[in-house]
């Protein structure tokens, strides 16, 4: 079978050429108007970027080139013994637009775990942390630190041609997610289970085998199987959201992929974006704690209010671009079902209750514009009752999976040649001149 890089190389030179025929033909086509409530309401709905990967239906959801996350669910190849997808074929399909065989899936596994390894300065790197930084901070800062072997950074200084920008984007991008799970553990290694041994990458695992495996919970195949949905599902999300778009702008300007993503992971680390995840949780707990363990749905729809009364959000509800339950919650919902241990957690059973009772809660209050849940909603809790309770991490459980993604953006960006991202930018008053000239 076709390696990755064979594969891409066939499918680049079509979308370059769709790409040059669309700008020759109609550059100036219009597609859409901008309002003042676009620029001042952070570019919601604004048609602004080009994404090729993932596109986001507001009703249906994310579908990756054109299939649905259940699509993917039937034709994305599981690990050996599992069902759930694997990351690496989503990276391949994400990549390439093209379904990976179980040959090029166990392949591309196989090359990330001999890329896995982290080079000895970042392990003094990490090592040298103080334990109270948050993960988050400790993951960007480290990711940036390994542009110190950048491929497409050493090769920029000698001096290559544009046309070759692409390969050096996606000899980083590879390497960095190699890394990601080595790097990610050692973080939670230190940070929550300081003098314990850490094992080294197994080069017969997939991605997320070895980063539970390096996390400790190899011996947990519910949870392995959890991670690998998780992160397949977590890997792309339109171009828009913080991360991605944090990503694509810096890599416009040339900065080399394990800058562009350091900052994607800054940007992840906000409340209203990554960071919900643990949020959630915080939540959930602070109702469990409050309402005890059998709480009836009045009981949660008063605890909703008193949230919403104190001007808190809901978290794990509402969403930028979304306007029904996000499919990446159903999915995860439906893990839940099919583990019976699952579908008599404390944690789990909480989740779901409130997800049967916060819609309407939130259609009352009247502010959201979408009173569904999201991803966040649920995804946590499902750590929590494996055992993996530190919930300041789960962002960086995100941050490895958002690379799947944001990663095989810039290497198309660097094929298509996309330019310096620079929007224009307008004053208050230029603002209000342009609205009397309209
Ligand atoms: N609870 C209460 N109020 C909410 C709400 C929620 N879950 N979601 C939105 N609102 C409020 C907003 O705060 C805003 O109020 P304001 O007019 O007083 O400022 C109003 O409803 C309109 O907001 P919106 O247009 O519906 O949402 P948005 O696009 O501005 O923001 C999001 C989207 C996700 C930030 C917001 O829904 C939110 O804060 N949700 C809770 C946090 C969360 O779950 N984040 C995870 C997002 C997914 C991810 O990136 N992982």
């Amino acid at each position: 079978p076709q390696t990755l890089r064979e594969t891409l190389q066939e499918v680049i030179p079509a979308k370059q050429e769709q790409l040059k025929k669309l700008k020759t033909e109609h550059g100036n086509a219009v597609v859409g108007d901008v309002k003042v409530d676009n620029i001042i309401g952070g570019m919601r709905g604004l048609k602004a970027m080009l994404w090729d990967a993932s596109v986001l239906d507001p009703i249906e959801g994310i579908r990756f080139h054109g299939l649905s996350i259940p699509d993917c669910q039937k034709v994305l190849p599981p690990a050996p013994g599992g069902k759930e997808i694997l990351p690496e074929s989503m990276l391949w399909l994400l990549l390439t637009g093209q379904v990976p065989t179980p040959e090029q899936t166990l392949g591309l596994s196989r090359e990330l775990a001999e890329k896995g390894e982290l080079p000895k300065f970042l392990e003094d790197l990490v090592d040298s942390f103080p334990q109270t930084l948050h993960p988050m901070t400790q993951l960007s800062m480290a990711v940036a630190a390994l542009n110190h072997d950048s491929s497409f950074q050493a090769a920029y200084e000698k001096g290559i041609k544009k046309t070759e920008y692409w390969t050096h984007t996606l000899e980083d991008c590879i390497n960095l997610i190699a890394r990601l799970p080595a790097l990610a553990a050692r973080i939670y290694r230190n940070v929550y289970k300081p003098d314990t041994p850490l094992p080294t990458i197994n080069k017969d695992l997939d991605l997320v085998g070895n980063y539970s495996n390096l996390l400790g919970y190899g011996d947990n195949e519910s949870l392995t199987e959890y991670l690998r949905l998780y992160i397949a599902l977590h890997g792309d999300h339109e171009g828009g959201n913080a991360s991605a778009h944090t990503a694509h702008l810096v890599g416009s300007t040339l900065a080399d992929p394990y800058l562009a993503y350091s900052a994607a992971l800054s940007a992840l680390a906000g409340p209203l974006h990554g960071l919900a995840n643990q949020e959630v949780l915080r939540w959930q707990m602070a109702m469990q704690k409050e309402l005890g363990s059998d709480v009836s749905l009045d009981q949660i729809k008063e605890y909703l209010w008193k949230t919403l009364k104190s001007g808190q959000v809901v978290p794990g509800y509402g969403h930028g671009v979304l306007r029904n339950p996000d499919p990446r919650f159903i999915a995860l919902q439906e893990f839940c079902e099919t583990r019976p241990e699952l579908r008599d957690s404390p944690i789990i059973k909480l989740v779901q209750q409130t997800f049967q009772v916060a819609p309407d809660v939130l259609k009352e209050h009247g502010k959201t514009k979408n009173p569904y849940p999201n991803v966040d909603a649920a995804s946590g809790c499902v750590l929590y009752h494996y055992g993996l309770t530190e919930f300041k991490y789960y962002t960086v459980i995100f941050g490895v999976s958002r690379a799947l993604g944001a990663l095989t953006q810039l290497v198309w960006a660097r094929a298509l040649g996309l330019p310096l991202e620079r929007p224009k930018s307008v004053s208050i008053d230029v603002l209000q001149q342009l609205v009397k000239q309209a």
